[in-house]
């Protein structure tokens, strides 16, 4: 009998990493967002058990219109269908629509300590930038995206740079609950890749691109036309010295070269021999085709997509129940550890 399950085991298939990561609801996704998260998210989903969601709860940290957040979601979820996600293979939901969310997020509230949130160098930037509004939300933002990745006993956690802070405090959390509680929650790791890590702006290549720059020329918009792409590209600030080589001091370059690497695939070695002895016309050129033939196949599905609205609640619904069946397993666990009476 003990044979038996020994061979059993052997022969069943190892169980694939679970992958969960999500994306706010917030404006239109910048190149940025693409090739720092997204792209990189279609490239897991073929390898991994995914689960990839739109973070509208996370959205209402800062004062949001509802008419348009209701319109962002919804162009947020069409954009993660639109970029390849595949809704029978991976799990794509809207945060919302899992209320397990929000229920494990209060209870994991209590295994956080102010003074370890109070350290988040989010919250301390947007406390200075929202500061008519710095809500209790704002406060305990990474609690909720803790909340967000335990459910799914992720084992990894595909994130830009700029959030590997919080990454670190889902850790923390899930470490404190486990061994108070003994082992509810897998213990996340980070998964942040090199290339494409963090795409800066065209404008001020010392500052991350961001859509909620005042200056739109300083970034690309997903849905930018090839025309505005080629005209902000051409644009972006570079030096004065001419060479199209990645150095210290040349900032502007140093990303231009980053993004046509993240959309041709070539080296860093191989474009700096491609640009030999050209200028930065020639250069910013083929930066500006290279990222319009990169967003232009995206932007025409997204443009179907949003034509069909009632595919798109569909797919939204069938993926919340997906991630309800996770979810709510998780929940539950937590809670009979907590003391709580389940029914
Ligand atoms: P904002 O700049 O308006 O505060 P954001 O552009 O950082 O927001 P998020 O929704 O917070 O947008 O980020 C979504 C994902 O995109 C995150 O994983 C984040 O790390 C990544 N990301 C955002 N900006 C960049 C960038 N410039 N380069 C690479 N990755 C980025
Ligand atoms: N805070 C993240 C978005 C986010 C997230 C998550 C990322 C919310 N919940 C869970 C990974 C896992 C951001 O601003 N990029």
């Amino acid at each position: 009998m003990e044979n038996a399950i020994n061979n059993a085991q052997s022969c069943a298939p190892e169980r694939k990493k679970r992958i969960l990561s999500c994306i706010q609801s917030s404006g239109m996704p910048t190149l940025g967002n693409y090739l720092g998260a997204l792209k990189n998210w279609k490239l897991l989903s073929d390898e991994f058990d995914c689960a990839f969601a739109v973070a509208d709860l996370h959205a209402i940290t800062v004062r949001q219109d509802p008419q348009k957040l209701k319109k962002q979601i919804m162009e947020m979820f069409a954009l993660l269908l639109a970029i390849g996600l595949d809704p029978e293979e991976s799990i794509v939901f809207i945060q919302s629509h899992v209320p397990a969310h929000s229920q494990l997020a209060w209870i994991l509230n209590c295994y956080t300590q102010f003074g370890e949130m109070s350290r988040m160098t989010q919250f301390k930037d947007k406390s200075a930038s929202h500061a008519d509004n710095v809500n209790v939300g704002l406060f305990t933002y990474p609690v909720l995206m803790a909340a967000d990745i335990l459910l799914y006993q992720a084992d990894l956690v595909p994130v830009g740079a700029d959030q590997k802070q919080h990454l670190e405090i889902a850790r923390d959390i899930a470490n404190r609950f486990n061994s108070v509680n003994g082992k509810t929650f897998t213990i996340p790791e980070p998964y942040i890749r090199k290339s494409g890590a963090r795409i800066m702006s065209l404008q001020d290549p010392t500052k991350k691109m961001s859509k909620s720059d005042p200056n739109p020329k300083a970034f690309i918009s997903i849905f930018d036309s090839p025309e505005t792409i080629m005209k902000k590209v051409r644009s972006a600030v570079t030096d004065s010295e001419g060479g199209v080589y990645y150095g210290e001091g040349k900032e502007g370059v140093n990303n231009l070269m980053e993004i046509y690497s993240c959309c041709t695939g070539l080296s860093m070695d191989q474009i700096t021999s491609d640009f030999e002895g050209k200028g930065y016309g020639d250069f910013k050129k083929a930066v500006g085709e290279a990222v319009a033939e990169e967003l232009r196949p995206i932007r025409e599905r997204y443009e179907d997509l949003m034509k069909n609205q009632d595919y798109l609640k569909a797919t939204a619904a069938k993926g919340a129940e997906k991630a309800s069946r996770i979810a709510n397993r998780t929940l539950d666990k937590a809670m009979k550890k907590c003391g709580f009476v389940l029914l």
